[in-house]
């Protein structure tokens, strides 16, 4: 029995066989298409997932202040005309309820909610090479047998915090960003610290000073961040869209980072100060992450992000009116955008408020959490509530909380020791028959993951298809063909500016993660003709077996 709550109202349920087709894990926006597509192809499937309610990142992430940095009419699905069309975004960049409400309405629109079955959590899959296929195991002391099984687990969904010693001794209420409770904090009149400045402190800070008695942020490394400037979306900017919908949609898809915007030509170099400068102001009063996109060489070459950065800490200098605090919050020791972009709703003006306290963690080390509050440097702090907007195991962390073991028993933690390695970040030689959704080594955390996840479940699905029509039983990346996709991937991202930074993309924020870049940086486009390139060439660079693969085998 699934367990209902508000977030899933009573459905009808589907039958649960023990043999399936299909495994899926997660019923995030990749495990609601994948829903809609296999029911289309007629393969048998379960579908699991740990909430009690679909969405998966915008069901966790109930933070007050949290919103998506792509713009709406952007971050939604494409693949079904009215949807698109009768969906009604509030905002240029939807706050999280938003974006919940919207997760729900596809799954009941499209009827998914019953072939989900909620509050279950895989614990383990182990693949039995005999029989080709997957034995999935849940927390709720079930085992399941597929053929396949599809990994729609999100990049960001293993929250981590930090052991700081006495945690356990704290008398007041911890939270965590990407845990927050669904019935909300009441944070009124409180004495609040946030440890953290990512994208989710930055989206925070701001509304919980609001609500607070008193805030002390405790920063460890500056981030660079860009007013959002989220507004009510206009009839005429909506009509706009939705009357140019799928040849934008087209267009994003061949772009590098899947989103329909105007990428400038122009290095930061080739123009003059004055034209730089008003450029980057405009940028600036338009907001977003789009900033990113003023110049063409921002991501690649030093001298031109310099100037990007030097123009945001100019910005942060002229809002924060303490020069003490504004220059602890202007980042300077890594280039801008190679740590997560961030956008903010009055981020920097907080520390304008006479509630509002800055300290920096690496003068002030923290050393213990007490019961009263926490131990920074040599002052105590006393707290009511601490936050801990301390981020993700990202990309890796929630696959590697499952006990996965491939052919041989061979476990993914030991295959991915040196830090993860796919083909097309698709599928992991070793451990056939089993698909990722947005993995690392395909763009996905650098892209609008709503058109890389359409793009891997299309592609997935057509593979399952074509797969089926040929009798294939077994699909496994080949060592070579992924040992290229690696080094290729290294290759286009040591191009760029990104591994110079000591951000979650490199597991720089865990401690003994692999240093390794983790998502393709190659563009959503091109990385698109190539998982077309190797579809169309017969699923090349995978080893297939059964039914017509060893009749051609055979034949070779
Ligand atoms: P992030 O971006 O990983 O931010 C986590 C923050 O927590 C960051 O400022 C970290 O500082 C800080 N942190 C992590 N560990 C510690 C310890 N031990 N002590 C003090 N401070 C610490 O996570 P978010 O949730 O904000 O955002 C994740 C993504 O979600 C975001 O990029 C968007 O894509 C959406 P650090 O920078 O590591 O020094």
């Amino acid at each position: 029995m699934d367990a209902q709550t508000n977030d899933a109202p009573a459905v009808r349920q589907e039958a649960r066989p023990a043999q399936v087709d299909v495994v899926v894990v997660g019923a995030g926006f990749s495990g609601l298409y994948l829903i809609l597509k296999l029911r289309k192809l007629g393969l048998s499937f379960r579908v699991f997932e740990a909430g009690s309610g679909v969405g998966g990142t915008w069901y966790w992430n109930r933070y007050p202040g949290a919103r998506c940095d792509v713009e709406s009419m952007q971050y939604s699905y494409s693949f079904d005309e009215d949807l698109q069309q009768e969906w009604k975004w509030s905002e240029t960049f939807a706050p999280q309820p938003e974006i919940l409400d919207y997760a729900n309405h596809v799954a009941d629109r499209f009827d998914l909610r019953r072939s989900i079955e909620f509050e279950t959590r895989v614990t383990a899959a182990h693949y039995d090479a005999a029989a080709r296929r997957w034995r999935v195991e849940t927390d709720r002391g079930e085992a399941v047998s597929a053929r396949f099984c599809i990994m729609a687990t999100g990049c960001l969904s293993a929250p981590r915090a930090p052991e700081f010693p006495g945690l356990e001794s704290f008398r007041g209420e911890t939270y965590h960003t990407g845990a927050w409770p669904h019935e909300g904090v009441d944070l009124s009149g409180k004495r609040v610290a946030v440890i953290g400045t990512g994208s989710s402190a930055i989206q925070a800070i701001p509304v919980i000073a609001k609500e607070a008695g008193h805030l002390t942020v405790f920063q460890r490394t500056p981030n660079y961040s860009i007013p959002a400037r989220t507004k009510p979306l206009t009839p005429e900017y909506e009509a706009e869209w939705k009357s140019n919908y799928a040849e934008r949609r087209e267009i994003a898809r061949h772009t590098a980072v899947g989103n329909y915007y105007d990428r400038s030509k122009l290095s930061a170099l080739d123009v003059s100060d004055e034209e730089r400068e008003r450029i980057f102001k405009d940028r600036w009063a338009v907001g977003g992450t789009r900033f990113m996109t003023a110049f063409k060489d921002l991501a690649v070459n030093q001298a031109a992000n310099d100037t990007a950065a030097d123009f945001v800490r100019r910005q942060i200098r002229e809002i924060v009116k303490d020069p003490a605090t504004a220059e602890l919050l202007a980042a300077k020791d890594y280039p801008i955008g190679t740590k997560r972009i961030c956008a903010d709703s009055g981020y920097f003006e907080t520390y304008n408020r006479p509630n509002v306290r800055l300290v920096d963690i690496n003068a002030h080390p923290i050393r213990e959490i007490t019961a009263e509050g926490l131990v920074a440097g040599e002052e105590a702090h006393g707290f009511d509530v601490i936050v801990f907007a301390t981020g993700f195991d990202a990309m890796t962390g929630t696959l590697l909380r499952i006990d996965i073991r491939g052919r041989g028993g061979e476990t993914l933690a030991d295959a991915w020791e040196a830090g993860p390695r796919t083909y097309l970040g698709l599928m992991t030689a070793g451990f056939p028959n089993m698909f990722m959704i947005t993995g690392p080594g395909s763009p996905s955390v650098l892209s609008n993951m709503m058109v890389s996840i359409e793009q891997h479940v299309d592609w997935v699905t057509d593979c399952l298809d074509w797969l089926r029509d040929r009798g294939v039983e077994e699909m496994e990346a080949t060592l070579e063909a992924q040992d290229a996709w690696v080094e290729h991937g290294n290759e286009v991202a040591y191009k760029t500016l990104y591994p110079s930074a000591a951000s979650w993309y490199m597991g720089a924020n865990i401690e003994g993660k692999p240093r390794v870049f983790m998502p393709y940086i190659g563009g959503v486009g091109v990385y698109r003709e190539k998982c077309d390139a190797v579809a169309a060439a017969g699923y090349e660079g995978f080893r297939l077996a059964g039914g017509a693969a060893d009749k051609e085998a055979a034949a070779d």
